[in-house]
């Protein structure tokens, strides 16, 4: 693997109702490069008229990773996005029948074309690293995807973009078609997916264990329709789970939260790796399991992703997990005093449809029988 690209400045800010001014952007871009990612496309380069200052500003900034700007694959658009010199140029083109018939009413002969003139103008006029994205290269023919790719390598693309554009892959079928890719191409290949069934976290990751060198995200899967890849899972699963040491997991919640404040898209507390309360249990048995071992019940320290482990003491609560919380909050509880309380907390906790907090749950010890209870 070569790098992660960050495109929730391109697809984030495409997502209905999302709007990133100049100055959220360039926080955004900062948190990005406190995470470490490896490229950040900046968004789409024509009829953009702050995107020259965007660039500009970014640069300025410490560690700015590749900036990639996105355009189709028109004389006009390369040109104009060329004009802007970016790192990266990140140009598209429609490579399945459903959109070179229905979308642009051409043909793979036209698209074919259009690909080799517009890759030889890139590199008449910038000696930029070229990223050809192949969108909706799922649905396309995997032997026409092979052959555009085959052409783009001989012009010299210095990467493919496999676009799943409207997420239907598999992890499976991903890690099969990058599998063949692999095999054929040694360019560069990056992969784009989307999450319409909820699965482009695990595309992303698929395509990288079958050897892509890169897989686009945004944070929390910001995108089209239901989104993209989330920056915070993918991260995390190759730090945690494939060994990945450079990406700094800690600034992931505090990005994730920045951009659902900007994005006006509240940020669920289960998100999985930056939620508040993913850490949060409430059952006895696993309460008991993190007690006596974290590992038990935890995939990571929640200290890796600047969270904290919360046990709340309910309905659902045993004695271990009790006894535990009470010892901890400073309380002794003698044993056969302990069954009682619990029922009391249990019956409270079901009748209120709340677990305790470490103060409510002081106040109902304090309440309860004090014959039933010894403070230390
Ligand atoms: C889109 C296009 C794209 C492009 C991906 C790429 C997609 O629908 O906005 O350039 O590789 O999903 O196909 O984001
Ligand atoms: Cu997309």
């Amino acid at each position: 693997m070569k790098g992660i690209v960050d495109s929730t400045l391109r697809e984030g800010e495409q997502a209905a109702h999302v709007y990133f001014d100049l100055t959220e952007k360039l926080r955004i871009i900062g948190l990005l490069i406190k995470v470490g990612v490896d490229e950040i496309e900046l968004g789409i380069a024509v009829q953009n008229p702050e995107i020259n200052e965007l660039l500009r500003e970014a640069r300025k900034l410490a560690g700015c990773p590749k900036l990639a700007l996105w355009c189709r694959c028109l004389p006009k658009d390369i040109e104009e996005t060329l004009a802007l010199s970016p790192d990266v140029l990140a140009f598209s083109i429609p490579v399945s029948d459903i959109h070179i018939e229905h979308k642009l009413g051409r043909d793979r002969t036209w698209v074919m074309a259009g690909a080799r003139e517009s890759i030889q103008r890139a590199k008449d006029k910038s000696c930029c690293y070229l990223s050809l994205g192949l969108e909706d290269a799922s649905r396309a023919d995997p032997d026409f995807v092979e052959e555009i790719s085959c052409m783009a390598e001989e012009e010299g693309i210095d990467r493919i973009r496999f676009a799943d554009t409207v997420g239907v892959m598999d992890p499976v079928s991903m890690f099969r078609i990058i599998t063949r890719l692999r095999k054929r191409f040694s360019v560069d290949i990056g992969v784009h997916t989307h999450n319409d069934f909820g699965m482009a976290s695990a595309n992303a990751v698929a395509a990288l264990k079958a050897g892509a060198d890169f897989a686009d995200v945004t944070v929390s899967g910001l995108g089209e329709r239901a989104g993209n890849a989330a920056l915070e899972e993918v991260l995390a699963f190759l730090a945690k789970r494939s060994g990945v040491s450079r990406y700094n997991l800690k600034h992931l919640p505090a990005l994730a939260h920045y951009v659902a404040q900007a994005a006006h898209i509240p940020l669920s507390p289960r998100r999985p790796v930056v939620g508040e309360d993913i850490f949060t249990c409430e059952s006895g048995i696993h309460i008991d399991g993190l007690i006596k071992n974290s590992s038990n019940y935890e995939p990571f320290d929640p200290a890796e992703v600047s969270l904290k482990r919360k046990i709340i003491i309910g309905k659902k609560a045993g004695k271990n997990a009790l006894r535990h919380k009470l010892s901890g909050l400073g309380l002794r509880v003698e044993e056969n005093h302990l069954t009682g309380l619990l029922t009391k907390i249990r019956e409270e906790s079901s009748r209120l449809k709340v677990g305790f907090t470490d103060n409510e749950l002081l106040h109902f010890c304090s309440s309860a029988d004090s014959k039933q209870r010894t403070a230390c």
